[in-house]
């Protein structure tokens, strides 16, 4: 008999609600939840792929102890006692000769953070990170300087918008398939889409105005836009003079930034500038610049973003149809949300942190997740202590972290690794022990709490059983905690109970998710009153141009502008991204995603490449000071004179996973690994790299 389950995609980190069929135990068809408005049965190529991932022989297929050097591969396989016996063990002494603060654990968040959250807490260890500063830290540290509120707990209202910027928000690559569908609808009535790249994506191909900015200057396109607007008196004079605070700084600040100068800056023609600023703010409220994740990354990062949401603001798209909102949760009907594990009491932890979040050396970054990439720094220079054991659960250290040799010398001064992964990843392959967990498919999950215009809960659930030896995180977590004496944080015993007991108190039942997989606290959307009923949460309870959480720390709202230097001769500045076939470093060895695109090549410009001797398709050396490596280019037109750029996920080391082994080049292996010191996101475009053609 064939049965239908409804549950949450984990292809990538989206979570998109979907519809499984299953008939005897095998996954017969996945497509997107038709209950859910913009889903309707619509599936990117990577949620597709996950009955390919399903049924991979190359996945991880059962507990494994290293038998042979660091990064030999050389594994035995264990049962889950003595797997999980010799990791507490080892852990127990860890923590006797060097305290909890040593154990670190790091983590892509996920619906079990609040479990790996609750394992470090009960442990006593400040060390739980998560990828959030590596994907978009200074855009959260942005969003509370100017609202209070972090970028998520901000929305986009794609669906009713009448024109969105995107700065290298790839959109329709980089994929969100509810929005993609959204924004979709919206064009088709007529939206308009200007798209800022310094490479021709395909989002590029849908827009109506493109640019292909001279790579890294978004903050001085972004000032001439500021000095456009307030200079013709294009904003929304209600909504600024009843909502933000410092517009008058602003405006002597950007005095200097004409469209003029911006057109050296970045390349694009002043005129046009004026004429898309004139046009956008005709739609105002109902228009984005959308604030992205990636796009520009430089060590000034934060100003960058902060321009972003000015944008908005000035525009008066914060809470307004058509713009961004702030996401409500069930409180505000009435509801009660999820409860987390981490509601617990804890014992007290004094240490700080090892990536000093929160602490005067690096005040701003939200502690909620610390900061990645200061790991392998920590743990080199045992600054602030030593750091002797790294978690890693569903997080990919070696290719996620720039510097791939740096991060690797690193751990190689801890005593254990244990990594929590589905698949071989290079970080499996580098680690002591590997814990492999049950994919999204074959297992149920943690509630997803939704917040949004109007609150929501989901849920993921079962719907085959394990194909192989594996078990859920939150159960192998518990698992290890109870062999340390720590049981008594986890009070269940199966997936089943935690989200029973996670959902005591909120009303719904297990039950209520069957029909169509999620709970909705009520069915209006909520907008605040944008005359008088925004409860922004910065000190002024306004938008703050000039911002207290910037200026009580020492740092500058408005910092003098600092020119984008071009790349030194002979080299290219380091860009990176995603395509829509794969996630990050996750699917390259997915079976059809692997046949779909097997390897990343380097775009580079055409003329440049000419001029050097390199032809489309030629291998290439591309190294900087940090490392170096081979693969072939792609000799185009669409791309920037100054810019190189590679999708990143490629050239991975771990030999069992035999269809990405060493496929491509991993451009972590390049880049330098610093950050913006404000913001907390890596600086991934600060890196010059070299081209030479391989004979
Ligand atoms: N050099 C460089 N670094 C980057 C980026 C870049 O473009 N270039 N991008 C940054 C961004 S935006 C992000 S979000 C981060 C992402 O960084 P990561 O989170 O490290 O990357 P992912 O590929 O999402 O996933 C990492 C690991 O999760 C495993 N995994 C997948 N599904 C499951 C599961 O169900 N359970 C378990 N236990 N494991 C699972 C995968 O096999 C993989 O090994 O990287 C950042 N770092
Ligand atoms: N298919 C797929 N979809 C995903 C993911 C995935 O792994 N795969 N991951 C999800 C995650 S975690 C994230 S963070 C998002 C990331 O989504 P995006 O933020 O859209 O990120 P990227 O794919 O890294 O695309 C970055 C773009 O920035 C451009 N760029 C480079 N330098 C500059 C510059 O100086 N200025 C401007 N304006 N642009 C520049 C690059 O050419 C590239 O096209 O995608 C999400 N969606
Ligand atoms: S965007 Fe694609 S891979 Fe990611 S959750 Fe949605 S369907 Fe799955
Ligand atoms: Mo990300």
């Amino acid at each position: 008999m064939e049965k239908e389950i409804f549950s949450l995609c984990f292809m990538c980190s989206v979570r998109c609600p979907i519809r499984v069929l299953v008939k005897d135990d095998q996954v017969k068809w996945i497509e997107g939840n038709p209950h859910v408005a913009g889903m309707e049965g619509s599936l990117c190529p990577k949620g597709a792929a996950g009955i390919a991932l399903l049924n991979d022989h190359q996945r991880l297929q059962s507990p494994m102890i290293r038998t042979g050097p660091r990064g030999s591969g050389q594994f035995r396989k264990a049962t889950w006692d003595e797997a999980l016996d010799h990791v507490a063990e080892k852990l127990k002494a860890i923590v006797a000769a060097h305290g909890p603060e040593s154990v670190a654990m790091g983590e892509r968040t996920h619906l079990a953070t609040h479990v790996s959250k609750t394992f470090m807490k009960a442990l006593g260890s400040p060390n739980h990170f998560t990828h959030d500063a590596l994907c978009k830290g200074s855009v959260n540290t942005a969003a509370r300087s100017l609202f209070g509120y972090n970028d998520a707990q901000i929305g986009v209202d794609y669906k009713n918008t009448r024109h969105m910027v995107l700065y290298g928000r790839n959109f329709f690559e980089s994929l969100e398939v509810k929005g993609a569908n959204a924004f979709s609808e919206a064009l088709e009535n007529g939206a308009k889409l200007t798209y800022i790249d310094p490479r021709v994506t395909v989002t590029a191909t849908k827009a109506d105005r493109y640019w292909m900015i001279r790579p890294g200057t978004d903050l001085a396109l972004n000032y001439a836009l500021i000095h456009i607007i307030l200079k013709e008196r294009l904003f929304d004079e209600t909504y600024v003079n009843r909502w933000t605070t410092g517009l008058g700084e602003l405006r002597d600040f950007v005095q200097p930034f004409t469209p003029k100068w911006a057109e050296t800056e970045t390349g694009i023609p002043a005129a046009e500038l004026v004429d898309m600023v004139r046009e956008i703010s005709r739609e105002k409220p109902s228009v984005i610049f959308h604030y992205g994740y990636r796009g520009a990354s430089h060590t000034n990062e934060i100003y960058m973003r902060r321009s972003i949401f000015i944008l908005n603001a000035l525009m008066g798209s914060v809470e307004a149809k058509g713009g961004l909102f702030f996401k409500k949760g069930p409180g505000l009907v009435g509801g009660k949300p999820a409860r987390k594990l981490t509601e617990q009491t804890f014992p007290e932890i004094k240490a700080p942190r090892f990536d000093k979040a929160g602490t005067p050396e690096f005040p701003l970054p939200d502690t909620n997740h610390g900061v990645a990439q200061m790991l392998p720094g920590a743990i080199l220079n045992d600054d602030p202590y030593p750091i002797k054991s790294l978690f890693v659960f569903r997080f990919e250290p070696l290719m996620s972290i720039p510097d791939t040799h740096n991060t690797r010398k690193a751990l190689d001064k801890l005593d254990l690794i244990v990594t929590i992964d589905i698949n071989h990843s290079d970080i499996a392959w580098y680690s002591d022990v590997i814990l492999p967990e049950s994919i999204y498919l074959e297992r149920t999950d943690c509630v997803q709490q939704a917040n949004g215009l109007k609150p929501q809960m989901f849920l993921r659930r079962q719907a085959t059983t394990p194909r192989y030896d594996t078990r859920p995180g939150a159960m192998i977590l518990k698992q290890i905690a109870e062999r340390m004496d720590l049981g008594q944080f986890f009070p269940y015993e199966n997936m089943e109970e935690l989200v029973r007991w996670q959902l005591e108190g909120t009303g719904f039942s297990m039950e209520d998710f069957d029909p169509k997989g999620f709970v909705a606290y009520g069915d209006q959307q909520i907008f605040w009153d944008r005359n008088d009923g925004i409860p922004f949460k910065t000190p002024s309870g306004k938008i703050e141009f000039v911002s207290s959480l910037l200026e009580d720390v020492g740092f500058k709202s408005f910092p003098e502008y600092e020119p984008v230097a071009p790349p030194p001769e002979n080299r290219f500045r380091l860009t990176i991204g995603r395509c829509a076939q794969h996630t990050h470093v996750s699917t390259q060895n997915n079976p059809y995603l692997n046949e779909i695109v097997p390897e990343n090549r380097l775009w580079i410009n055409a003329e440049s490449a000419g001029r050097m001797g390199i032809g489309d398709g030629a291998r290439v050396k591309v190294s900087s000071d940090y490392g170096e490596g081979t693969m072939r280019a792609y000799a185009t037109d669409l791309i920037h004179p100054e810019a190189v750029f590679m999708l990143h996920g490629y050239g991975h080391q771990a030999q069992s996973a035999r269809r990405s082994f060493e496929k491509g080049m991993n451009d972590s292996l390049l880049m330098n690994n610093i950050s913006d010191m404000i913001g907390g996101s890596p600086a991934l475009h600060d890196t010059f790299v070299r081209v030479d053609p391989v004979s």
